[in-house]
C-alpha cells in the first residue's frame, strides 16, 4: 500500500484545483459536494533512468493515494457537520493543508482579506472540533472499564483526557509534544490533528512565491517543523492535462523544474520520515518504500515477508554509482557492490538484491 494524503483547507481556497494539478484527473469544480479519491504513481526520475538502462518488461512506482473532501466550512454554531467530511481523513496518514495566499476578487472566498493565519487557525479549530468528540467518545468508552481497575483502561483513560484538555486549550495534537506511549494510546481514534501537516500555498504566478502571505505561512509552517510547498494551483492544474512529453516545457516556463506532485512527494516523504529504495532487472524496475532508520531485514519484508524471515544479506548499489559507471557490471569491477548485513539501514536510492533462505 502506498502513501495516502489528505487535502483540507477553507471553502475556495484551491483544493479541487490542487487535487487536480497532482493526479491530473480533470475533476470538475463546481460539483462541489462529490468526494473525490485518487491513486497516482509518484513520479520519480531515478525510476526513469533505471527504466532506461535494464527495459524492464513491467514499471512498478510507488504510488500515493489522495483525497480532496468536499467544503469544509467554518462552523460558526459548533455543529459537528464538519466532523462528519473530516471523517473522510481519518485514514490518511499526513494531511496536505491548502492555503490561500493568492489575491483574486473574481474568486469568491469565506472573508473578504486573505490571511493564512487566521485560515490555518480556523482549519485546526475545525481539525480539533472533530478530535473533542472523538476524544470525549473514547474518554466515557473507557470510563467503567478504568473505574474498574482495568490497567490498560486506565493508562487510555488518562492519556485521553490529557490530550482532550490540551485540545480545549486550542493546541493541536499534533504540537502537544506526546510521547510514544500517549499517542499509543489515542492511536484508535485516529485524530485528526494528530496528523503530520505539509502546507500548501496556492499561489497565482511563480513571481507571488516570495509574497507576504507565503511569507506568514512559511512563519507558521517553521514554527511547527512543517514544510510549504508553493503550487500554482490553476496553470499547474492545467499543464497536468496536456501530454506528458509537453508538460516539461511549460512547467519550465512557470519557472519550475519539477512537477507539484513531485515536490509534494519530497515533502511528504521527509515529514514522514520515509525513503525510497529500489529493485531492478529485466523483469521489473520497482520503487519500494519505507522508514529512515529500518534495518535491511525489515525494509526486505517490505518486499516480501519471506525475504525478512529468511534474511542473510543484502547486496546494495548506490544509485548515483550505477549511473555514474553505466551498468552493473561496471559497478561491480569498480568494487562499488555492497555487501550488507541485518544491522545496514536502508539509504534513500539504494537499489537492493536480497539474499535469503527459502
Ligand atoms: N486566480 C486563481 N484562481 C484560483 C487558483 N486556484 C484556484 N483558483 C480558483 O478558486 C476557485 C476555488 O477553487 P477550488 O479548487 O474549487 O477550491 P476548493 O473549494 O478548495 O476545492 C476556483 O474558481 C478556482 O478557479 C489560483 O492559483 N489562481
Ligand atoms: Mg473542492
Amino acid at each position: 500500500m502506498g502513501l495516502s494524503c489528505g487535502l483540507v483547507g477553507l471553502p475556495q481556497c484551491g483544493k479541487t484545483v490542487i487535487f487536480n494539478a497532482i493526479t491530473a484527473a480533470g475533476v470538475n469544480l463546481y460539483g462541489g459536494s462529490e468526494l473525490n479519491r485518487a491513486i497516482v504513481n509518484l513520479p520519480d526520475q531515478r525510476i526513469n533512468k533505471m527504466v532506461n538502462m535494464y527495459h524492464p518488461r513491467k514499471t512498478i512506482y510507488a504510488t500515493l493515494e489522495v483525497v480532496d473532501i468536499p467544503g469544509l466550512k467554518v462552523s460558526q454554531d459548533g455543529s459537528n457537520r464538519s466532523s462528519k467530511l473530516l471523517g473522510n481523513i481519518k485514514n490518511v496518514e499526513a494531511l496536505l493543508h491548502v492555503v490561500r495566499c493568492f489575491e483574486d476578487a473574481n474568486v469568491p472566498f469565506e472573508y473578504d482579506t486573505i490571511n493564512p493565519q487566521r485560515d490555518v487557525e480556523t482549519v485546526d479549530l475545525e481539525l480539533m472540533a472533530a478530535d473533542s468528540i472523538t476524544l470525549k467518545n473514547k474518554i466515557e468508552r473507557t470510563e467503567k472499564k478504568a473505574k474498574s481497575g482495568d490497567k490498560d483502561a486506565i493508562r487510555e483513560h488518562g492519556h485521553a483526557e490529557k490530550v482532550f484538555a490540551a485540545i480545549q486549550e486550542g493546541i493541536p495534537a499534533r504540537k502537544q509534544k506526546l510521547t510514544a506511549q500517549e499517542i499509543a494510546s489515542v492511536k484508535e481514534c485516529n485524530l485528526v490533528s494528530l496528523k503530520p501537516v505539509v502546507y500548501i500555498a496556492n499561489i497565482k504566478t511563480m513571481a507571488d512565491a516570495a509574497n507576504k502571505h507565503v511569507s506568514v505561512l512559511k512563519k507558521i509552517a517553521v514554527d511547527e517543523g512543517a514544510e510549504v510547498i508553493t503550487i500554482c494551483g490553476k496553470d499547474e492544474a492545467d499543464i497536468s492535462q496536456l501530454a506528458p512529453e509537453e508538460r516539461a516545457e511549460f512547467l519550465k516556463d512557470l519557472g519550475l523544474q519539477e512537477s507539484s506532485m513531485e515536490r509534494l512527494m519530497h515533502a511528504a516523504y521527509k515529514r514522514l520520515g520515509l525513503i525510497s529504495f529500489f529493485t531492478v532487472g529485466e523483469d521489473e524496475v520497482r520503487a519500494w518504500t519505507c522508514q529512515q532508520g529500518d534495518k535491511a531485514p525489515t525494509a526486505a519484508g517490505k518486499i516480501h515477508t519471506d525475504l525478512e524471515k529468511g534474511f542473510i544479506r543484502m547486496e546494495v548499489m548506490r544509485y548515483e554509482d550505477l549511473i555514474e559507471l553505466g551498468s552493473e557490471a561496471a559497478l561491480t569491477k569498480a568494487g562499488k557492490l555492497h555487501v550488507q548485513g541485518r544491522d545496514y539501514e536502508v539509504q534513500d536510492g539504494d537499489i537492493v538484491q536480497v539474499l535469503f533462505n527459502k
